[in-house]
């Protein structure tokens, strides 16, 4: 990549102004808890807003199994990373409205036995759907708890056929500028790409999401296909793909080109290796006031753990 990546500010930027406008507005929403009953008499239009953007809390139950409360319908689709829309966290809502998500079909090839060109439609009755409620840790320290409906990204792997040459996953989001403003942006290498190794999509913690709070997904989600590996920083879950290949290297992927000294192929969630820019000890829970400490592996490492065994996790951060 050009140095010209290299010298884009790139989050650091919206760390400070955003998070501090969000403590903000979850202070307010505090403060006006705790006065509840005198806002209600003198403030009735708000409290209508409000509950016209309240959703059923999923059938499953509201909390991970940490026992932390999802996050609401409304601060998941309103507070997005997608840099196709915009950098503003709050406006990819509004931009991503209206955005073709429908016909829309994902191809899955490269080397394999069996490449196929899936319509969405056809993954929806191909495979199951599950609902996985799963903590989401941005690499800019702040985090949500997400209830998604998904499949395994394994059992779509298994169908056509990985050949013993395929040792990565590469994944690609639509490119299409016309729709999507800030792909018109030169200082980003589109399309969107990201990457895994083959024995890390093949876990079972790794799912492709079509669903968010037992609706089918929204624009700013990633709507209708995205991927969501919940032991790794959120950048690594890919939005909108149309594109699945399996590759003998490790694939590029858009965050490593830009800035491969702070952000790595592996994006393991990990509190004891600090961004070169800030520390990754703790985050901002959306919708709390005070900090929590970051889990080793986003709290998934019983179950992930041991692919990196024997791998030095400072280096391949
Ligand atoms: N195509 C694409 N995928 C993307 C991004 C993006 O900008 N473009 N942002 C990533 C980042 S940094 C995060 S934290 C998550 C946010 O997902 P959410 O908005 O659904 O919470 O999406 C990831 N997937
Ligand atoms: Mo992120």
């Amino acid at each position: 990549m050009t140095s010209v990546y290299k010298s884009v500010p790139i989050r650091s930027s919206e760390i400070t102004p955003k998070d501090t406008y969000l403590s903000r507005r979850d202070f307010m929403k505090a403060a006006s808890l705790a006065t509840g009953a005198a806002l209600l008499a003198a403030c009735a239009p708000s409290v209508a807003n409000e509950s016209q953007d309240a959703r059923p809390v999923p059938t499953s139950g509201a909390t991970d199994e940490l026992g932390n409360p999802v996050n609401t319908y409304e601060d998941i689709t309103h507070y997005n990373n997608y840099y196709e829309f915009t950098v503003d966290k709050q406006e990819v809502a509004g931009l991503a409205k209206g955005f073709t998500t429908s016909p829309w079909t994902v191809e899955v090839g490269g080397l394999v036995n069996n490449a196929q060109t899936f319509g969405v439609e056809d993954l929806l009755k191909l495979f199951p759907q599950e609902e996985r409620i799963y903590r989401l840790r941005c690499v800019e320290a702040w985090s949500m708890v997400i209830p998604w409906t998904g499949f395994s990204l394994a059992s779509l792997l298994k169908m056509v056929e990985p050949t013993s040459d395929a040792k990565y996953v590469r994944f690609e989001t639509v490119y299409r500028p016309d729709e999507m403003p800030g792909q018109k942006s030169p200082f980003y290498p589109w399309p969107y790409q990201e990457g895994l190794r083959l024995d890390e999509a093949m876990n079972e913690l790794a799912i492709l999401a079509t669903g968010l709070y037992g609706e089918p997904n929204v624009a700013q989600n990633g709507a209708p296909i995205r991927l969501v590996v919940p032991w790794k920083y959120g950048f690594k879950s890919i939005k909108s793909i149309v594109k699945i290949e399996l590759v003998a290297e490790e694939p590029d992927t858009l965050w490593k080109d830009i800035a491969p000294n702070e952000y790595g192929f592996y994006a393991n969630v990990n509190p004891a290796v600090d961004h070169p820019r800030w520390s990754q000890a703790s985050e901002r829970r959306i919708g709390e006031l005070s900090r929590r400490p970051t889990l080793p592996f986003n709290g998934y490492g019983e179950q992930v753990a041991a692919l990196y065994d024997g791998m030095d996790l400072r280096v391949n951060y």
